[in-house]
Order: C-alpha cells, then sequence, then structure tokens
C-alpha cells in the first residue's frame, strides 16, 4: 500500500491524491517490484533523489581511497602492501561504476566532478578523520567497510536497476576489504600488549565515526520516508545502524578488544544492542566541512584532479587522431 501519509517530522511523502497518473502508474511498478530502467518515464524527484545519492556514494569511493592511500608506503609487509593497493584500487572502480551509473540518469561525469571539487557535493562523513597508525587500515576495513555492506547489501534489490547491479559487484569486493580488516585486527590482537593498544586505539576513534556513516536518526532523516516509498531504501538508517552494532560487538568480543561506549549493553527482552547516545553536533559539523581532514580531503582531491589534466588531454588528443586516421582510411 503506497498511499499512505508518511510524516516524518521534516517532509512529507507524496501520496496518491497527489500524484499525476503517470506517477501513480510508476508507483504501482515500484510496489509491484518492477526495475526502473534508464530509459523509463520516472518523476523529476525519483531522478534527482538517485543521482544525489549516486553521485554522493561515488565521490565517498573515489575520496574514501585518500585515508588509505596514506599507508601504501608504509605497509608493514610486501604482502599486506599488496593487499592495501589491491583494496584501493577496488575503490576506484566502484567510484567508475557508480558514475556511470548516474550518468545514466541523465547528468555527467564533469557536472558531477565539479560539484566535488567545488566542495557543493556530500561524500561521507567517514573520510574526514585522519589515519595515524597501521591499525587503523584494519579497522577501516572492519568497521568501515562492514558498515557499507550492511548499507550496500540491500542496495542490490533497490529499485533502480543500473545502481542495484552495480552493487552487487561492489558489495562481492567490500565483503574481501572486510576480511581483510579484521585480518589485520587479529594479527595486532594476538600481537604484543603494543600492538594491541594499537587496535584498541584505532577501534576508539573508528567506532563513533563508523556509526554515523548510517546518516541521521529516524526522526531528523529527511529523505528516508520518500526514498523508502520510491524503494531506494529497504531499510531506515537506524534499523542498519543497529544491525552493525549486534553485528560488530562479538566481533570486537573475539579480538579481546572493548567497544568504546560504557552504555552498550545487551537488551533480551529486544534481542539486541542497547548502545550509548551519538554525537550529533560532531556529525554535523563535518557534514558542514569542519571535520578533522575536511579541508585536506578536498585540496588533494582537486590537486589530483588538476595534476592529471594533462593526461586527459593526451588521451582525448589521441581518440580524435584515431578517429580522424579512421575518416581519411
Ligand atoms: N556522510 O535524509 P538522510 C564506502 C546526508 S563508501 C555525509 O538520511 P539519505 C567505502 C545525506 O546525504 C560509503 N552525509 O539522507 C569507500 C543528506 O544530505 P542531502 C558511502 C551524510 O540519502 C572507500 C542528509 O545527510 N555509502 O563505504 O536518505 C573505502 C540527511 O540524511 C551522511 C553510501 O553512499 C554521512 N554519513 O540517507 C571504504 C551508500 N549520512 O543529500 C569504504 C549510499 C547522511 O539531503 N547512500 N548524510 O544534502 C545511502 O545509503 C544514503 O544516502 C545514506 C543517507 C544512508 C548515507
Amino acid at each position: 500500500m503506497y498511499a499512505q501519509m508518511v510524516e516524518t517530522g521534516l517532509k512529507k511523502v507524496q501520496t496518491s491524491d497527489d500524484m499525476s497518473a503517470e506517477e501513480r502508474e510508476f508507483q504501482a511498478r515500484i510496489d509491484a517490484g518492477v526495475k526502473i530502467e534508464a530509459k523509463d518515464w520516472m518523476p523529476d524527484a525519483y531522478r534527482k533523489t538517485l543521482i544525489r545519492q549516486i553521485s554522493q556514494h561515488a565521490h565517498s569511493e573515489i575520496v574514501g581511497q585518500l585515508p588509505e592511500g596514506n599507508w601504501v608506503t608504509r605497509a608493514p609487509t610486501l604482502k599486506r602492501k599488496s593487499i592495501l593497493l589491491a583494496k584501493i584500487q577496488d575503490e576506484a572502480g566502484h567510484g567508475l561504476y557508480l558514475y556511470s551509473a548516474a550518468e545514466t540518469l541523465g547528468v555527467s561525469r564533469d557536472e558531477l566532478l565539479d560539484a566535488l571539487h567545488s566542495g557543493k557535493a556530500k561524500y561521507s562523513s567517514i573520510f574526514n578523520y585522519p589515519t595515524l597508525s597501521w591499525a587503523d587500515m584494519g579497522a577501516i576495513g572492519w568497521l568501515v567497510d562492514g558498515s557499507a555492506i550492511i548499507n550496500q547489501i540491500p542496495l542490490c534489490r533497490c529499485s533502480y536497476g543500473p545502481y542495484s547491479r552495480a552493487m552487487i559487484r561492489v558489495c562481492k569486493e567490500e565483503s574481501f576489504h572486510a576480511r581483510q580488516g579484521y585480518d589485520i585486527m587479529m594479527a595486532l590482537s594476538k600481537g604484543t600488549p603494543e600492538q594491541k593498544q594499537m587496535a584498541q586505539d584505532a577501534l576508539n576513534r573508528w567506532w563513533w565515526p563508523s556509526l554515523m556513516m548510517f546518516g541521521p536518526s529516524d526522526a531528523a532523516s529527511v529523505n528516508s520516508a520518500q526514498s523508502a516509498q520510491w524503494r531506494i531504501k529497504l531499510f531506515s538508517n537506524d534499523e542498519l545502524r543497529q544491525r552493525m552494532v549486534d553485528q560488530t560487538v562479538p566481533q570486537a568480543e573475539y579480538l579481546g578488544l572493548t567497544i568504546p561506549d560504557p552504555d552498550l549493553k545487551w537488551n533480551e527482552e529486544r534481542g539486541s544492542y542497547d548502545f550509548g547516545e551519538i554525537d550529533w553536533e560532531e556529525f554535523h559539523q563535518v557534514l558542514k566541512g569542519n571535520g578533522p581532514c575536511n579541508k585536506e580531503r578536498l585540496r588533494t582531491r582537486v590537486k589530483a584532479w588538476d595534476d592529471g589534466e594533462w593526461f586527459r588531454d593526451a588521451l582525448v588528443a589521441y581518440a580524435d587522431k584515431q578517429q580522424a586516421k579512421q575518416a581519411a582510411a
């Protein structure tokens, strides 16, 4: 039943009475589980929502390479270094599938990149934190990629075909990423007391920002209700965050590490963990550009883009030359 008025406190969702005949037909297809494809008719707001979410997701993958890139030259062994390099390359690939998925909605890659480089576009808050030790590579794989999987598995079933299909491969690769992170955490936790302390310190710093990745609480999430109606979101921010906590606490126990939350406790009645209040002020500051690394991340991206200009120009010049040759032949 799609015709319910859902009041999120912040934004109302369209009811069937507000919809045109085309919109009603579109919503009925979504309710029947039919995938929407690029050339299908879609409401403008659906298109805009997808461009917003998919492009933010693509930017997150690209900017997400930077915190880990910091450790490629300092990985403790050649094996760890090649695994980390492969993971970072995967993230670039995810960015590219996602930019391609966004382009199917009629926006150009140049427009999307302009929005990122000018600071207009958002990317995940998590990548505005520094990577201070090798253990952070473990914590990112375990917690950040772990959270990404929880958020993205449902996206494989979302209503927009090109996005849902891109997510299938992304999720397979993310699960390798999460395992490599947990493997680093296991090695450190079983290592010397200093190594175990490094692992604990990384968990202490990455725990809360990882919970923030799922977005504001349901009560404060402006986009959720409409995205749920369009089956872009199949679970709410809070539901997925809870899933992350429930899945991760036993993993931390196995490592012999302590989750940095004094309010964390098993709730027998609900069959899941209660956890402490997230510092939403910190989250909003990071979104506003005031996180510990926002400025550095953006500066690095813009510099990489500017430094690569000669290469992009060379590719275009080469393609033009080939085309001219073919035309002459
Ligand atoms: N950071 O109404 P809400 C990765 C924004 S990549 C920044 O709940 P929505 C990885 C939100 O955009 C991980 N901004 O929004 C890569 C909205 O602002 P606008 C990236 C956030 O869209 C490399 C406002 O807050 N994953 O894992 O319904 C290496 C209100 O929020 C954040 C994705 O992008 C945040 N954390 O739900 C390793 C997944 N949270 O746009 C790992 C796809 C919220 O209205 N995206 N905002 O100005 C989603 O699932 C949804 O967009 C979100 C937010 C759950 C993130």
